[in-house]
């Protein structure tokens, strides 16, 4: 079964997006500071502090350098705060979001470097799987490496490049390369192999599996491969692909991907009978 496009669930995405109106039409909206339970700044605080202790040794060295910028670890921190310091940075700014917005919206966000925020945290009953991104997967996943300017020029690529794929009718393809890079990406530092990807440095669990797993599957990134790579919503991925540093992950992505996309779609009308059982189309 092809997977649900992330970002795309059929179910309508979890999140109040009436607000009365204040949803704006680019789909952000103010952070509501105040409707932070205690619960909600103890569950920032757990998740943070659960987090942070498993990050030597498996995430990057950008991501751990980066991330005091979040502010204290205590409670969840304003946007507007980090955004003091992000924009002089790298020039992004975090915008609050009811949840997950649709494709164009999202592409066109990044293409003028403000990062979605999901401003709600999940509730402690969810605390070791959320289905959605939710305020911690987004502000403690994504944001550090935003911090990063050679990342952060990638991301804005990145949505510039969506809304292109959305014209020739290639967000699904493109969305693999998302999911094994921004979300689940492998980088080969000079001492050893680390996560960069934001699914994998929120999820305790699958920062082990990617980083250390011994059955882990860990491919040099290949965009082809990784566009025909089907990935996993609600499981570990049974594969990973690796960049040498942001600027190998930059250069790889720069040129036009229309060439890439008409092999793809043409690879894509595979007859049935020849389509390969397994995770990955070889
Ligand atoms: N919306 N808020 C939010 N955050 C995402 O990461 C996101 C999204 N909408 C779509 C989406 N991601 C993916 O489908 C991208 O590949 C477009
Ligand atoms: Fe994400």
């Amino acid at each position: 079964a092809t997977p649900t496009v992330y970002g795309q669930s059929e179910r309508a995405p979890r999140g109040d997006y009436s607000r009365g109106g204040l949803v704006n039409t680019d789909y952000t909206c103010p952070q509501n500071y105040a409707i932070y339970t205690e619960a909600d700044h103890n569950t920032y605080r757990q998740l943070h502090a659960r987090q942070s202790a498993l990050l030597p040794g498996l995430a990057c060295d950008q991501f751990i350098a980066a991330l005091p910028l979040l502010g204290k670890p205590e409670r969840i921190p304003r946007f507007e705060d980090i955004n003091q310091r992000l924009q002089p940075a790298t020039g992004w700014q975090l915008v609050a979001v009811p949840g997950l917005i649709p494709e164009v919206a999202f592409f066109t966000l990044l293409a003028n470097r403000q990062f979605p925020v999901t401003d709600w945290i999940r509730k402690p009953e969810e605390f070791d799987y959320v289905v959605e991104p939710d305020l911690f997967h987004d502000l403690f996943g994504h944001v550090p490496l935003l911090f990063d300017p050679v990342f952060a020029d990638h991301l804005q690529a990145y949505g510039v490049g969506g809304l292109k794929a959305n014209r020739l009718g290639a967000c699904e393809q493109l969305s693999r390369l998302y999911w094994f890079t921004i979300e689940f990406g492998l980088i080969r530092q000079h001492d050893g192999l680390r996560a960069y990807g934001a699914g994998v440095l929120s999820s305790p669990g699958e920062l082990v599996h990617a980083v250390r797993g011994e059955q882990t599957q860990r491919i040099a990134l290949d965009l082809l491969r990784a566009m025909r790579s089907h990935y996993r919503i609600d499981s570990f991925q049974p594969t990973y692909f690796v960049i040498d540093s942001f600027q190998h992950l930059f250069d790889l992505t720069a040129p036009d991907f229309t060439p890439l996309y008409a092999q793809l779609l043409a690879l894509d009308e595979i007859p049935p009978g020849l389509i390969l059982s397994g995770e990955e189309l070889l």
